[in-house]
């Protein structure tokens, strides 16, 4: 059996939950080969885990994406963690020849902990712009939370399901043809919704509110796993349900790692 070929463009997450760590159990878990080049990487301190972050020369990134895409080839592509401008222009300037499936995870901020979309150490507006200017024209899929929706759709925040139908249409117009924005727990109500807007219709996804404060990862999970399913042929439509499930279910069954982090469980992506 030939497996579909999945390359993720994203920073190494030591604790393991994140990032490429994610992107990779979650590949393995849909069943398609995952690849990884790596843009980043992110330490802990061990005494109150902010995060520390190590880019990678850019030299060495272009080394590993021409080890996939000019020596393997893909089905899909997706991104997550890019630290910087001219990381975030070069791999831009290679979505451009990409004629594959290619989901954008906006990554700007690690979370610490669930209380809140995150803090800002690794937010820079600079950064922002680029997604905009460089990723966004080539996106297939583009996966913000609501804290980088409203970034990437320029308005101070996005409180209800309104407003995010309002910043999905913008952020469609910078050229991503589906954006799903991750309304996750923030609306009001029972229930964990995310939308999605293909540029005519929305579609919303809803599930019920899971009580946890593990919830590492499940950002890059999630785009993970849409990128799965779209590279074994699957609609976006059907892929952001599927992964809509799998993540709850993953949720139900995180678990701390320690006094600050805990990850979703990428055993429950397992394809059945
Ligand atoms: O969850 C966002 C994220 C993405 N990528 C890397 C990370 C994190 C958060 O910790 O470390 C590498």
């Amino acid at each position: 059996m030939s497996l579909k070929k999945v390359l993720t463009i994203a920073g190494s997450d030591t604790s393991g939950g994140a990032g490429i760590q994610a992107d990779l159990k979650t590949f393995q878990e849909r069943g398609v080969y995952g690849m990884s080049a790596i843009t980043v990487i992110v330490a802990m301190d061990p005494k109150n885990w902010a995060h520390k972050v190590f880019p990678v020369e850019l030299s060495v990134i272009k080394e590993q994406v021409d080890t996939v895409i000019k020596g393997i080839g893909i089905d899909a592509l997706k991104t997550g963690m890019l630290p910087t401008v001219e990381i975030i222009e070069y791999v831009g300037s290679i979505l451009k020849d990409i004629k594959k499936p290619i989901v954008i995870d906006p990554v700007m901020v690690c979370k610490v902990n669930s209380e809140g979309e995150g803090n800002a150490e690794n937010l820079f507006p600079e950064n922002v712009e680029a997604m905009k200017k460089y990723l966004l024209p080539y996106a297939t899929v583009v996966t913000p939370n609501l804290f980088e929706a409203a970034q990437l759709a320029g308005v101070t925040a996005i409180k209800t399901i309104d407003e995010a139908k309002k910043a999905a249409k913008k952020i469609h117009e910078l050229g991503a043809k589906y954006v799903v924005i991750k309304g996750r727990t923030f609306f009001a109500g029972e229930n964990s919704v995310d939308l999605l807007y293909d540029g005519k219709d929305f579609e919303f996804f809803e599930s019920k509110k899971i009580d946890t404060k593990w919830n590492h990862g499940a950002g890059c999970t999630f785009s993970a796993s849409i990128t799965a399913e779209i590279a074994k042929g699957e609609t976006v439509s059907k892929a952001v349900k599927t992964t809509k499930e799998l993540i709850s279910s993953a949720l139900k069954d995180s678990f701390p790692l320690n006094n600050f982090a805990g990850p979703i469980n990428h055993k429950k992506f397992a394809v059945k």
